[in-house]
């Protein structure tokens, strides 16, 4: 029997960002995680970071590689009715900026830190069970290099994603679920080939959204709405393209650069909730609790801001048992999650082809464009939600 602080399930953001943040203040935590590490950094997930996030890398001593190596931004681009329309994030939010710093690389940095501070993470565990965490000291079993394991600590942090265990394991009617999946999905691809633009292009066309982002100065990363479950096998690299030309056209625009496709996915789309997001001493975080749709590039950044705030509950309770700020935990975080999800289904709404759309539908997303690319105050709100609301 081994005893922790605190037991993570999950070593994505959420989890090494906690057990990071948790080390600082003193608190013992042990990882357990049910890919190896190499799936962990080298799946091709998100590569936005607001602000605040890029700003807590820094403050917590794991941001330098970020800032040597991520991509700042100033601006975005809306394309609609072939033409092009800047926001200019920094200008209307007084210097805000995001970071092109992909997501494996965050996680990385994060996992080198924590095992350079001493910090233990199982990879490749198996059969992850979570148990009494309606007492004071709940339980974690897992299997790691065939041997079995029992992890007792004072809290389960809940950090595996939305298919992970720890959501599943509540009881039922523990949790209330709030959910909405849309019609379409995210065809993306990973080129080796410079970017074609400076800064994002998020693209609505008559075919359906497309979006141009980057990794590095030598990888684009490209998405096309697509079927939820469009067939891959049904794009060859020439009508992947061609169609993100198409969609991405504008009157003045240079041209789209190809290169060598090096990855290839469909994602799905969803809005979800669970709340609370605590059940005693099992406390959930990121993708385990919320999804949003990637639209706003928000789900990294919300996985972030959960787990300061728990961070600092659990912290505050292993110095003088005040549990205080772990019971304010939930209604803390979803506040933050709430105003995501508003911002993240506005950015889906008015960018994506919805097939039901009336004339009267279509016409007044147009105009919803029009203003935001138009009127001060529609691009300001844009630009404070996607630079990231302050944290509380
Ligand atoms: P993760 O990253 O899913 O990590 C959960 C970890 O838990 C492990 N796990 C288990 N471990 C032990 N036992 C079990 N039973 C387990 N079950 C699962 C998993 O192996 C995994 O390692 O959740 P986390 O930490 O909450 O982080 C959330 C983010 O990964 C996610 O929100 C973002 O990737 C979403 N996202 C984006 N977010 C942004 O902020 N900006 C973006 O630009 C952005 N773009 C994206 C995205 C997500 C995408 N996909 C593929 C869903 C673009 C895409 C295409
Ligand atoms: C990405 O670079 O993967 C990305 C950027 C912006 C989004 C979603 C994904 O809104």
């Amino acid at each position: 029997m081994m005893r922790t602080q605190v037991g993570i399930v999950g070593a994505g953001p959420a989890g090494m960002m906690l057990a990071h943040l948790l080390g600082r203040e003193g608190v013992e935590s042990v990882v357990v995680e049910a890919r190896s590490r190499e799936y962990v950094q080298e799946r091709v997930r998100a590569g936005v970071l607001e602000q605040g996030t890029c700003d807590l890398l820094e403050a917590s001593g794991v941001g330098a590689r970020m800032r040597r190596e991520g991509l700042v931004h100033r601006g975005i681009e809306l394309r609609f009715a072939g033409a092009r329309h800047r926001i200019d994030l920094s200008g209307l939010t007084g210097g805000g900026t995001i970071t092109i710093y992909p997501q494996g690389e965050v996680v990385k940095d994060l996992t080198d830190a924590h095992l350079a501070a001493g910090g233990q993470i199982y990879f490749s565990a198996d059969e992850v069970s979570v148990h009494d965490f309606d007492r004071a000291s709940p339980l974690i079993r897992f299997r790691a290099a065939g041997t079995p394991h029992e992890l007792r600590c004072d809290f389960i942090a809940g950090c595996d994603g939305f298919h992970g265990v720890c959501r599943a394991s509540l009881p039922v009617g523990a949790l209330t679920l709030y959910e909405r999946i849309y019609p379409f999905g995210w065809l993306g691809i990973l080129a080796a080939v410079a970017p074609s633009s400076d800064e994002l292009i998020y693209a609505h066309h008559a075919r359906g959204f497309a979006l141009h982002s980057m990794r590095s100065p030598v990888l684009t990363r490209l998405y096309l709405q697509c079927a939820p479950e469009e067939p891959l096998d049904a794009w060859s690299d020439a009508r992947i393209w061609d169609e993100l030309e198409t969609r991405l056209a504008s009157g003045d625009g240079g041209s789209l650069k190809r290169g060598p496709i090096v990855q290839k996915g469909v994602t799905g789309m969803r809005s979800f909730v669970a709340e609370p997001m605590r059940h005693g001493r099992l406390l959930l975080a990121g993708d385990a609790a919320h999804i949003v749709p990637p639209t706003g590039a928000k789900g990294l950044n919300l996985a972030v801001a959960d787990v300061r705030v728990m961070a600092r509950a659990i912290a505050a309770f292993a110095r003088n048992g005040d549990s205080e700020l772990i019971d304010r935990y939930s209604a803390t975080c979803l506040r933050r999650v709430w105003q995501v999800q508003r911002f993240a289904w506005w950015m889906t709404a008015m960018l994506h082809r919805f097939e039901d759309a009336s004339p009267f539908d279509y016409r007044r997303q147009m105009a919803e464009l029009e203003y935001v690319a138009s009127s001060r105050a529609a691009a300001q709100s844009l630009a404070e939600n996607y630079v990231g609301l302050p944290f509380e």
